[in-house]
């Protein structure tokens, strides 16, 4: 494969980037011109570097590029978008066409009554309008006490110091705190991980049962919220068992506490529904929203708000002095709505459920036949794929990280994009990709476990 034609001298790229560039979770000071990886364009579910190798994408980018990659007719309404009104705020009773018509669509998308649409320009900026909307809501009430939110160990809502706060990732708590108080987390629902000898059902409602146990301990009267990713998607795609969801529902609403889900990875067809919470039959007080909102092509997020919380806010909270220059940014709101747009159109929802997501299954669990590979599970999009050194007791190996990362750069030489999490391999293609291209994934995948496997001895 011949590399993009006319492309600037990629060393040259490399040298600029490694003196200039600080890189998001990386150990920038270590890393080599040889490591660097440089993507010069995509198409479909392929992006290409610039040795001119394809690479099938596994994980839409992160997590977040549902249509797949070259849709021209985004890139289209962005530039017509841009060329009528680039920006205007909507601060001070100001409104433009995108925004209003986006707020609309995704309410018609999101379960129960979460109408009213509150714009971000990322996941992260979503979860932090969130704690406040939540707190402001609790103090409208007369309860400005009931400020405790609730989360889990391992989860990520993102790198913000609220969402550092809110995600329950020590090592990022490590850094730059104190972290925002009144945010209390306990243990995931992760069966394979921490299950022991209990059944999976048993373990789920075991876990689910913390969350009443942490409401008794700081008092039900202090408890705003219970915040959780449907499957935790970073944290290693943790599918809890299906006990779970129902019995945290119940808890929620028994105990007066908002149940309220980060959809940022769930959302938008990954599990073959609009939203996690769907596919869980749940209908929370607010959700947050970003990723394949716009499918990457540009950052936006959002919070979804209930019909009550609005109202209440609203009648009582007077002004709501918050929001950021580019909330509902037009150009953001254009590719949003094209993106959905195309999502519906091409039945892409329906397509994960009933179709794609099955397929997938079905042949990732021929993985499962892997000496090292001691569980495949997925639903629709969206899956996990855990290396172990004794499949019958599902014990790890004793350097944790070590054979993910080997087994993720096997990936990278075998023109696979897939993510490890410590020794957890984690996937997540575009909703498009199609029947061939995932015996594609799944071959490279099993290549790549082996020569992992080998290499370990
Ligand atoms: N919530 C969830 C559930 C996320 O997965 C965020 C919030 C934050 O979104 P922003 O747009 O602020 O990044 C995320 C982001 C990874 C990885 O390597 C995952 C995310 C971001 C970066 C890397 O798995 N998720």
């Amino acid at each position: 494969m011949e590399p993009k034609p006319n492309f600037p001298d990629a060393n040259q790229i490399k040298e600029t980037d490694l003196q200039h560039h600080w890189h998001p979770f990386t150990d920038t000071a270590t890393l080599g011109k040889d490591e660097l990886r440089l993507i010069t364009h995509a198409k479909g579910s392929y992006i290409w570097d610039s040795e001119g190798n394809p690479v099938l994408d596994g994980m839409a980018g992160l997590w977040c590029v549902n249509v797949g990659y070259g849709r021209d007719e985004i890139v289209d309404a962005v530039a017509a978008q841009m060329r009528d009104l680039p920006y205007y705020n909507t601060f001070f009773k100001s409104t433009h066409a995108p925004v209003a018509a986006l707020a609309e669509k995704i309410a018609s998308t999101t379960p129960g009554d979460l109408n009213r649409i509150f714009f971000n320009t990322s996941g992260s900026d979503s979860n932090d309008s969130m704690l406040r909307t939540v707190r402001t809501y609790w103090e409208s009430m007369g309860k400005p006490e009931k400020r405790v939110i609730i989360t889990r160990k391992n989860a990520y809502h993102g790198s913000t110091v609220a969402g550092v706060s809110l995600g329950g990732m020590a090592g990022m708590q490590a850094q730059g705190g104190p972290m925002v108080p009144d945010i209390a987390h306990i243990d995931q629902p992760y069966w394979y991980e921490e299950g022991g000898d209990m059944d999976p059902a048993e373990f789920g409602l075991a876990r689910a049962k913390l969350l009443e146990e942490e409401i008794d301990r700081i008092g039900e009267e202090k408890v705003a919220a219970f915040f959780a990713e449907p499957i935790q998607g970073a944290g290693g795609v943790i599918i809890p068992p299906e006990t779970y969801w129902p019995e945290i529902n119940r808890i929620c609403k028994e105990r007066d506490i908002l149940l309220i889900t980060d959809e940022v990875i769930c959302g938008f067809g990954r599990l073959g529904e609009w939203f996690g919470a769907i596919h869980y039959g749940l209908e929370p007080d607010m959700m947050t929203m970003a990723k394949g909102l716009s499918s990457g092509y540009l950052p936006i997020g959002a919070l979804a708000v209930s019909d009550k919380i609005a109202r209440q806010i609203f009648e009582n909270a007077g002004e709501y002095v918050h929001g950021y220059t580019y909330s509902g940014h037009p150009a953001c709101c254009a590719a949003a709505l094209k993106n959905i747009e195309i999502i519906e159109r091409e039945g892409l929802v329906d397509r994960t459920r009933t179709h794609t997501g099955p397929l997938f299954h079905d042949k990732l669990q021929t993985l499962a036949d892997h000496p090292m590979v001691g569980e495949v599970r997925s639903v629709g999009l969206m899956a996990a794929i855990e290396l172990v050194a004794d499949k019958s007791s599902r014990k790890r190996f004793d350097n944790v990280g070590e054979v993910g990362t080997k087994c993720r750069d096997k990936c990278f030489e075998n023109g696979l994009i897939m993510r490890a999490v410590r020794d957890t391999m984690v996937i997540s293609p575009p909703l498009v990709i199609t029947d061939g291209e995932i015996g594609e994934l799944v071959e490279k995948a099993w290549k790549s476990i082996d020569q992992a496997w080998q290499e370990i001895g």
